[in-house]
């Protein structure tokens, strides 16, 4: 449903263009409050599920004692990138499942908080040229693409591996008099200024999920480093980070915050920032390696 509004986006103003009213009469919503809407409607009410938290409202929503709340924990991004959506670049929906840890009744805000290690499922569906869906249950990575002459997802990219070292780094540049010494050291190796040991091409989309896909699958590292104006960097632990560091490990890859594993982070607030380096292994160990060594000297 998602993949469907995304893909008419273009057309809603046209559709809603005078006072941004549809049909109804009612007030014209924006998509990413609609993708939020569309995973509460389809998944709160089904006996799954003891609590949602999303990056869209400020508080868990648990599910009702009326409506049977299940034993899975489901933490989301509905619509991740979506300053994207005006100018048709790719978007994504990030989710995260946990077992519940309270033993019955609504979910809680204990059951959110949990480190991603614990994640028994986690995945993404990239509103790109084509939809596609990566998710991962601990056994592998697998992608299925949307048909949407069928509206099936099939699978096309079954245990995908990401490469030890990757072609691609993506970091969002025009925050480089923010980075820290190390930060700007790595990206100086990757340009190759000094030598060309570590040189790689540039990419950055500014959509998450479009810039993590690409780097799963050609081999890369993304970097979204903590800097002077934002301390704690500015992706979220529990609907971005943590989903993808699943994947990523379970690619072959890795991430983390420069220092301590994704996966391991003990979340302390629901809509916790963390920094995040992620990608292929080699490239995130090179990474955390220079910056620890570049840093600690600037500290002294
Ligand atoms: P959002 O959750 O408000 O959409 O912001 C998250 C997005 C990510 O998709 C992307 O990696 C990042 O913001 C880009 O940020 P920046 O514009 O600072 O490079
Ligand atoms: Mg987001």
């Amino acid at each position: 449903m998602i993949s469907g509004y995304v893909r008419r986006a273009g057309l809603v103003d046209v559709l809603g263009a005078f006072g941004r009213t549809n049909v109804q009469g009612e007030e014209q919503q924006k998509l990413d409050v609609i993708a939020n809407d569309t995973m509460i409607q389809s998944i709160a009410y089904t006996g799954r599920v003891c609590v949602m938290a999303s990056e869209e409202d400020a508080e868990p929503f648990p599910i009702p004692e009326e409506h049977n709340p299940g034993k899975y924990v489901l933490l989301h991004d509905p619509l991740d990138g979506s300053s994207n959506i005006d100018v048709n670049v790719s978007i994504g929906t990030i989710f995260s499942i946990h077992q519940r840890v309270t033993e019955s009744g609504p979910g809680t805000l204990e059951d959110c908080l949990q480190k991603g290690r614990g994640q028994i499922a986690a995945g993404y569906v990239i509103h790109g040229s084509s939809t596609v869906l990566v998710y991962t249950v601990g056994r592998g990575v697998h992608a299925f693409t949307l048909d949407p002459t069928i509206g099936e997802f099939l699978l096309v990219n079954p245990d995908i591996k990401t490469p030890e070292i990757g072609k691609y780094y993506s970091i969002n540049e025009s925050y480089y008099q923010r980075w820290s010494d190390g930060y700007r050291r790595v990206v100086q190796e990757f340009k190759g200024v000094e030598s060309t040991e570590h040189r790689k091409n540039a990419r950055y989309i500014g959509s998450l999920v479009a810039d993590f896909h690409r780097n799963l699958l050609s081999g890369g590292v993304f970097m979204y480093p903590a800097d002077s104006k934002a301390p704690h960097g500015k992706l979220r632990l529990l609907y971005e980070a943590s989903p993808l560091a699943f994947i990523a490990e379970q690619a072959g890859g890795a991430a983390s915050d420069g220092v301590t594993p994704i996966l391991d982070i003990q979340p302390t607030e629901l809509h916790q920032r963390t920094p995040l380096l992620i990608g292929s292994r080699g490239d995130v160990a090179f990474v955390e390696r220079t910056v620890a060594e570049v840093d600690s000297v600037a500290a002294k």
